[in-house]
Parts: C-alpha cells; structure tokens; sequence
C-alpha cells in the first residue's frame, strides 16, 4: 500500500489502484483528523472532500492544469498530496503553513484565496488568458454549494456560460454552508439530489437512447456520440444547463472511480462544464458528521469525545455581543438582526432562538445583506447586521450607497476587527477603519473591552442615523459585565491615566496593551498619559488638541491598517487646526499580516505593550535629539 509520507507530488498518485488510492484516503482522513485536533482548522470540510481531491489529481496534471479552491479551506488533502505532508504539523502556525492555498508555499497552489465565491471567475480570466495565447491545459475551479449562494458566483456562471471556453466548475455539494445552507437555489440542489422524477426522466432518456440502432460504422459514431452528450445532458442541471454549461450529475463525490470517470469525461468535453459533486461534510469522523457546523472551523479538540479543548477564559466579545442584542431586542421590538451566513460566527444563534421572526440569514451575501438591511431600516425598523471586518469588504458600496446616502439608521456589528489570528492574510480585519472613516454619516466606535461593546451598542440604538462598531476576535479582558447597558456621550473619549512626558492614545483592542506599557514606561522614568479613543469619527477634537498642546507628544496605537486609520484622522486633525506636535501612529504595517496566534502577530508588529513602550521610549528621544541639534 501506498503510504502518505511517500506521496510527494500528484505524480506519485499516478498508477495507484483504487484500493490502494481509498487506502490512502484513510492515511490522508487520519492525518487530518489529528494535526486539526493540535493546530484547530477548518475540519468537517476538509474530511469530505478527500476522496474528490484524490480523483482530481489523478485525472488533471496540476501544476500544469490549475486547480482553483472555493474559499480555500477545504486545501488540506490537496497540501498533503503535493509536497506538504512533511510540514502538515504546523499547519496555521507562526511561521508554518496556512489553512489556505498559498502560491508562495507551491506551484500547486493557482491563486491566494480565503473569502467566498471567487473561484469561477478566476477560473474564466485563467481559460481567457489560456485561449488568447494559444495555450493548452485545464482549468477546474472546486466550488461548495454555499458559497455558491454569493452573487459573484452567479456572476461569474453567467458570463462562463454565454463565454463558452473550456472550463470545469466542480460543485462539491453537502447540503450545508457553515450551518444550514439557506435559500432557493440549495432547494433545487437537493431536488436534485433527492427528488425520484429526476432519476426517472434520466432511465427513461437513457432507456430510449440505448435502443437507438446503429445503421453503419460512421452513423453509428454519430449516434454513440449524441448518446454520449444526450446521456450526460440530464434533466437534473437543468439551470446550469440553460446558463451554457454541460451538466454531468450527480456523482457520489466518495466513489473514487466514478469520479475519475466523470472528470474524464468532462476534460474531454468542450465549453463550460459542471460536474455536480455529493459530499458527507465531515465524513470518517463521527463527530464531525453529527455536527457539521462545529467542526466546520474548529480550535484544538479531543479527538476521542471531539470535545473542544478550551483553556478557561473571560467570555468572547462575540459572546458579549450576542447575549447583549438578546436584552436590547426585549425592549426594542423594532430591533433586528441580519447574517451572511455566519450566525454561529457572529455570535446570533440565541437572537435566531428567541426572535426567530427578526433573525435573517441571508447566505454568503454581504452585499445582499447591507442593503437588504438599509430597506429593513428605510422602512422602520432598526437592522443590526453582524459581519466579520474582512468580509464585510465586500460590501462597502452598498454601506456608501444605500445606507450612509440616505443616513438610515443601520448598526454595522463588526466581529473580528483588527488581527484575527490562524487564518491568515486574508481573514485580518485590517482595513475596516479606513474603508469606513471616510464615508459621509458614517460613526465608528472600537470598544476597550467586553463591557464596553455593551455600551457601544446601547449607544448605537439611541444614534439616528449609521453606525458601526469594530471589535476583535477571541476572549474580553474579564471586566464585570452586571448592570444594564447604557448610551455613551457621542465623539467623547476617555483620558484613563494623565502624563506629564507624552500621551498614548488607543483605540479598542490594544488600550489594554497601552496601560501596560505606561507601567513599563513609569518604571523607567517616562509619565505617559492613556487615553481610550473610543471614537474613530467623530474623533475628541478637544481632548486631542489639548493632549498636543499639552506634552506636545502623541503616541496613537490601533489594530488595523496605518494608512487611512485612526492614526490618519489624528494627524489630519491637528493639522486643521495648526497644532504642530510629534505624532507617531502604531498600527499595521502596509503589507499582507501572515498567520500565527494573535499574540504572536501583535508583538511581530509592535501593538503588544513591549511595542508600545518602546515606540514611545524612539519618539522621546527623537525629541530630545531634536532638541539638542
Ligand atoms: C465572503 C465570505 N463570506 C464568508 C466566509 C466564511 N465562510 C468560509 S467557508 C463558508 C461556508 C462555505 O460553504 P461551502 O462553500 O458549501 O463549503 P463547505 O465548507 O460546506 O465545504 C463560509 C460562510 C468567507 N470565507 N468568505
């Protein structure tokens, strides 16, 4: 039998039975299983496409072919089998590998990806590309049925379709996105799936064909290759078939031969094709399977019970967020709340309990969910739309256009802003500050810890107008969070601790970090001011001014990018008002922030309080070598 460690290319794959190729899947579900349950990762997905990544790379040549993964998450097997399974260990650590395709990590990987929906699209530009410099390979972008559900994706179907260029878009169906997949089109897929008229129509058509006779050895090709096509274009795609594609399904996606078949077939078919893929999410691991959702992304677990192994902490922001929208929405019938989805994620699964009426999971749409919202609020009601920083980029034209335009009262709830850890690059919320600052209406809040974001939102009810909030990923810092929630003063922040040598001025998550680095400074002689921003915009003028006029030193630090950030709108300010000081701003660098755990990347860019302490220690004495020149 083949073993995985011996497997270092798709090559090695080449010649191996199907035993021996199922033996393998169960050394590759294994593996897995038990580097996730060290490392956390995305596993239930993962588990079920083992067998696909298998048929794939024996019927394509990648590098040579592209294969393009949806979201990228589902990559592990993929990694294993193109020269990973060395480094598998460190999977999604400092340093290691990522949980997502990466093209610096391998030819194999075709493109970084990490947010939903994209990969048809980039499939189409890759076969564009291909066809207009004459070249030849294939291209196969691995889609799930939930990310499917995003607007891109149609987009991008509809153009591939009417394009008519050699692509293979292979829809890896499980029935679920991260929970339940939601909407009309993953009803027709478990039609598809599900429903006996669809098979019957495909006996009968098949019935009929194979009585056709075969008259002569060229009307015979003929009538072999109608059979073919005509066999292969049933009834179930029908909507993709009507968009341009070729329609080959379904397929039992842990059928190894079956799918090496299909995918043949496909490569030998010209235009769009969609091979339609059924997949158990989760599959060879009980826990998994029984709750997909969970296993969906997980951290470290105990792979005998598949309980999570979690170290006691103070409840999350996302947990704090939650439970606070259930007490708003006691008293504010009008208040509701609105996923893409994520309703696990952004902490809404007791909301969708207890208002099940006024909870709304949109699917993977952020678009759709902003301005699906701005007409919940144009109408009366008061939307809250909870969507992770990153992903929320999506949707800034639809924030610029259809909320802020009009000042609808929307309350953005911006879950893990700022570093957000193992995921990587493309999971930072990096740059919701500077997407967000600038737009007119707009009024942004990052709170300091967990009691706070309680406030935040109270605050936010009580605003006419849109407002979003940012906080981070992970556990609050522990404070008491009894007593009810109650509006903050507008555009005030908060000066926690008065200095004589320079003000530190944090924004959310690091204002914890920044009171630690005063104690570092104070033991070394240095008097730093503190101050909790609170607000991004509007920004405490006043307090500003008078902190710069005052010590004539800032220090700004924040969690999210440096250009365009609170940093910016500090600089700008004093600026206006012609208030000359020496500001320097900590916050990301201008480069893509690697995974690792949040501590690890907060002192890898200096917003820990060893970083702050030591940026304000670099900024005193430029002073005083200011000074002395
Ligand atoms: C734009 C965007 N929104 C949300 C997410 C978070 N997310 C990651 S995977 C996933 C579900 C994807 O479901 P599906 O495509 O069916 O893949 P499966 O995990 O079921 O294999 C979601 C919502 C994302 N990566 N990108």
């Amino acid at each position: 039998m083949a073993q995985l460690d011996d497997i270092k290319g798709p090559g090695d794959l080449r010649g191996l039975t199907t035993a021996q190729l199922t033996d393998l899947a169960d050394q590759l579900r294994r593996r897995i299983i038990e580097t996730v349950a060290e490392t956390g990762g995305h596993l239930a997905s993962n588990l079920g496409v083992v067998e696909l990544t298998l048929a794939l790379h024996t019927v394509f040549d990648s590098p040579s072919d592209r294969l393009i993964w949806d979201v990228g998450h589902q990559s592990y097997t993929h990694k294993l089998i193109t020269g990973r399974a060395d480094r598998f260990a460190t999977l999604r650590q400092y340093g290691g590998l990522s949980g997502f395709p990466k093209r610096s990590e391998s030819p194999h990987d075709a493109c970084e990806t990490g947010h939903s929906s994209t990969s048809i699209s980039v499939a189409l530009g890759i076969a564009t590309a291909r066809d207009l410099k004459g070249e030849k390979y294939s291209v196969v972008a691995v889609i799930g049925d939930g990310s499917l559900t995003a607007g891109m994706a149609f987009e991008a179907l509809n153009h591939a379709g009417e394009a008519g260029r050699d692509l293979l878009v292979v829809l890896n169906d499980n029935s679920m996105s991260i929970s339940a997949n939601v909407g009309g089109l993953p009803s027709y897929l478990s039609r598809i799936r599900t429903d006996p008229a669809y098979y019957r129509v495909k006996a009968d058509v098949e019935a009929a064909l194979r009585k056709i006779p075969a008259v002569g050895p060229s009307v015979a090709r003929a009538a072999e290759r109608i059979k073919d096509s005509l066999k292969y274009l049933v009834v179930p795609g029908v909507v993709f078939e009507e968009l341009g594609f070729t329609y080959l399904g379904p397929i039992d996606g842990h059928n190894i031969p079956a799918l090496q078949e299909v995918f043949r077939r496909a490569r030998q078919t010209s235009g769009p094709v969609l091979v339609h893929v059924i997949t158990e999410k989760g599959r060879g691991y009980e826990p998994a399977v029984r709750e997909p959702d969970i296993f969906h992304g997980i951290g470290p677990f105990d792979v005998v019970s598949g309980r999570p192994i979690k170290k006691p902490s103070p409840p999350s922001y996302t947990e704090v967020f939650g439970s606070q929208l259930v007490e708003l929405a006691e008293n504010e019938p009008r208040l509701v709340a609105v996923t893409a989805a994520m309703s696990d994620g952004t902490g809404l699964k007791e909301f969708a309990r207890r208002f099940p009426e006024r909870f709304f999971d949109v699917a993977i749409a952020e678009q759709h969910a902003v301005t699906f919202a701005a007409g919940l609020a144009r109408a009366g009601l008061r939307p809250v739309v909870a969507i992770y920083s990153t992903f929320l980029q999506r949707s800034y034209d639809q924030i610029v256009h259809d909320v802020c335009l009009s000042r609808l009262p929307v309350i953005f709830a911006i879950d893990r802003a700022g570093l957000v850890g193992q995921d990587g690059e493309t999971h930072q919320g990096a740059f919701d500050i500077p997407y967000l600052r600038h737009i007119p209406n707009m009024c942004l809040m990052a709170p300091a810890d967990e009691n706070e974001l309680r406030h935040m939102l109270a605050t936010a009810l009580a605003l006419d107008g849109p407002v979003a909030i940012r906080y981070p990923r992970g556990p609050g810092v522990g404070v008491p969070l009894e007593g009810g929630a109650h509006a903050l003063p507008v555009g005030k922040a908060v000066l926690l601790r008065s200095g004589s040598d320079l003000a530190i001025i944090a924004l959310g998550q690091p204002v914890a970090a920044a009171l630690e680095a005063s104690e570092q400074l104070r033991r070394q002689g240095i008097s730093a001011s503190v101050v909790n921003a609170r607000w991004v915009k509007p920004l405490d003028e006043n307090l500003l001014l008078e902190l710069a006029r005052g010590t004539g030193n800032l220090l700004t630090v924040e969690d999210g990018a440096g250009q365009a950030g609170f940093g910016s709108a500090v600089l700008e300010t004093l600026a206006r008002h012609g208030v000359a000081a020496r500001v320097a701003c900590l916050a990301l660098p201008d480069e893509f922030v690697p995974h690792g755990s949040q501590m690890e990347l907060r002192r890898a860019v200096g917003i820990d309080s060893q970083g702050i302490a030591a940026k304000a220690q670099e900024l005193l004495q430029d002073r005083v070598r200011e000074r002395r020149a």
